[in-house]
């Protein structure tokens, strides 16, 4: 069944203009002024509507486990629906002795396939870099996982990445087209700096930010260039959140590297005073790097709309408040025992919409790249995040009309609670189209579970273009 778009203001990359969108299928037949329907094809009147593509989200946690806390998964992919992403990727951990192809596999059988309600696609996290493992890197670009991520943070944690590893990635992701991506924190400095505030008594919240300053996140940034450089190879900053680590970035940039980096949606809004709210509710706010100040997020949203930083993701983490935010409280137990990680999958679009374009901070433009099409373009994901014939028809219309507040109350995470409580909302995802299928309408997902899909990603990515 086909359906017809009229009378809305389409949104892309590049600008925007009045224009029709014509759905045939699973993909997007036609965009373009004064489109008539065939008989039998649903018309939908957008006039005041912006359109949108559906949004890619390229940095999700459905299998994050920390302390042996794990976070809700796909099952609640619905809430990525009706906050108009349409397509998900999800970091899958290594498991220690095992391959990389077959431990995405193993878990994309079980834990995704047939339960996702939107397009999902997935980035390895290498744990255990054995020779083997290097080399089963261009393997893993050819069975569509083509970007790699390693942490710099947690030390002491099986996930955590030493040099040596990060090196060993960036020359064989290098041959085979991978995009290598880091959590850029220094673990030592975090390491000293936690056990030197508990022995302090500072055990709550609001010291995991000061356990990890801006000078950790600007120091493992430096540092991953330098290895980037070393390798002669592209390398993908995730959540970047301060002045000092931009700096960094930008730098390595005008020098020539081909250096790139994304914000999440949290760091532009929240702040370092949020770790230190009453009744224990800081540690909602416990996530790493940590929330930053507003000198921080001027400087981010500088770096957004400046093109300086190329996507804004969500990092949607979703630990309860009631149990697994509580780990950190009682005798012996400090901020260090508290899951790093916030929920946030269902409101990247509302914040970057209510506090980005509406503030004037970024053009609606700028949000389309940020929220889709340059995410996309990063993970080889080549029919994805464009208003443009031959792509996936995954559309959002968009009411700029609609006042709310946001609420964990009327949210779909499967989460107690969301870090936006009470955040003022304009705008909203209406209607949404996943390959065609009207999946939310009238702001409620009305689609069904499993019918996302999993999208293999192309290596040589946008990192590799210059
Ligand atoms: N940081 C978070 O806040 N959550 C998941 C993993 C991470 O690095
Ligand atoms: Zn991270
Ligand atoms: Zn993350």
């Amino acid at each position: 069944m086909a359906v017809l778009i009229k009378n809305g203001t389409v949104v892309t990359a590049e600008g925007e203009g009045k224009a029709d969108v014509y759905l045939k299928g699973e993909s997007i037949a036609a965009v373009g002024e004064d489109l008539s329907p065939e008989s039998g094809d649903e018309v939908i009147d957008a006039t005041g509507k912006y359109i949108l593509p559906g949004g890619v989200d390229q940095h999700v946690h459905f299998s994050f486990t920390y302390n042996g806390s794990k976070v809700r998964g796909f099952e609640t992919s619905n809430a990525a629906a009706v906050g108009g992403t349409t397509t998900l990727i999800e970091f899958v951990n290594q498991e220690k002795g095992r391959g990389l192809v077959e431990t995405i596999e193993d878990y994309r059988k079980t834990d995704a396939d047939g339960i996702s309600m939107v397009d999902y696609a997935f980035h390895m996290v290498m744990t255990d870099p054995r020779d083997e493992v290097i080399d089963e890197i261009p393997a893993m670009a050819e069975a569509g996982y083509p970007t790699m991520k390693l942490f710099m943070a947690y030390k002491g944690m099986f996930f955590h990445a030493d040099d040596d590893a990060i090196l060993k990635a960036l020359y064989k992701g290098k041959e085979a087209g991978v995009t290598i991506m880091v959590h850029a924190e220094n673990a030592d400095m975090i390491d000293v700096a936690t056990k030197k505030l508990i022995a302090e008594g500072k055990t709550g919240p609001y010291y995991h930010a000061v356990s990890r300053p801006p000078v950790v996140e600007a120091e493992a940034t430096r540092r991953a260039i330098y290895l980037a450089e070393m390798a002669d190879a592209p390398l993908y900053v995730v959540h970047v959140t301060c002045r000092e680590a931009l700096e960094e970035i930008k730098a390595a940039y005008s020098r020539g590297q081909r250096i790139f980096g994304e914000t999440c949606s949290h760091y532009l809004v929240l702040d370092t005073e949020d770790l230190a709210r009453p009744d224990y509710e800081g540690a909602k706010y416990v996530c790493s790097p940590a929330l930053r100040t507003k000198e921080h997020r001027d400087a981010l949203w500088e770096a957004v709309d400046r093109k300086w930083l190329n996507a804004i993701s969500s990092d949607h983490c979703g630990f309860d408040f009631a149990v697994q935010k509580h780990m950190g409280r009682g005798e012996g137990k400090s901020f260090a025992d508290i899951p790093n990680g916030a929920p946030s999958l269902q409101n990247r679009l509302n914040i970057l919409w209510t506090y980005g374009v509406c503030e004037g901070k970024i053009s609606r433009s700028r949000l389309v790249d940020l929220f889709a099409t340059m995410p996309a373009k990063i993970n080889g994901l080549h029919k994805k995040g464009q208003l443009s014939a031959g792509f996936d028809a995954d559309v959002v219309i968009f009411d700029p009309d609609y006042e709310g507040v946001i609420t964990a109350a009327n949210n779909l995470e499967g989460v107690d609670y969301t870090p936006f409580e009470g955040f003022k909302q304009k705008g909203r995802p209406e209607t949404v189209f996943l390959r065609g299928e009207k999946i939310v309408d009238n702001a409620r997902y009305i689609g069904r579970r499993g019918q996302g899909k999993f999208i293999a990603g192309k290596p040589f990515g946008a990192s590799y273009e210059w």
